[in-house]
């Protein structure tokens, strides 16, 4: 199954931080402003997936998208969003 997960929110207040942590398992320090969108495609396997205990028989990939908060990148926002 696909399924997307998109993180928005003002500048500054973790969303890249979340994002490389959960691709990398590092714990960035540094700050760098994301510029427009990035994602990702993250993968979980079936196996660590299940549902009120019934183990399920699908991977799931999430594209993960890291927006930039910048009232500037608005526009393209707006499109991921609807789609
Ligand atoms: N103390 C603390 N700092 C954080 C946390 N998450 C992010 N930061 C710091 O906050 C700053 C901005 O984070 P960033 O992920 O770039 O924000 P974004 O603009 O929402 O993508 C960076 O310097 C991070 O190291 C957190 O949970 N705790
Ligand atoms: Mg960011």
């Amino acid at each position: 199954m696909n399924s997307k997960i998109v993180l928005c929110g003002e500048a500054g207040v973790g969303k890249t931080t979340w994002m490389n942590r959960l691709m990398t398992g590092d714990w960035q320090t540094k700050y760098v402003a994301t510029l427009g969108v990035e994602s990702w495609k993250y993968n979980v396997d079936s196996e660590y997936i299940s549902a009120e205990g019934t183990p399920c028989n699908e991977d799931f990939t999430f594209n993960v998208y890291d927006l930039a908060g910048q009232n500037k990148f608005a526009g393209p926002v707006e499109n991921l969003m609807k789609g």
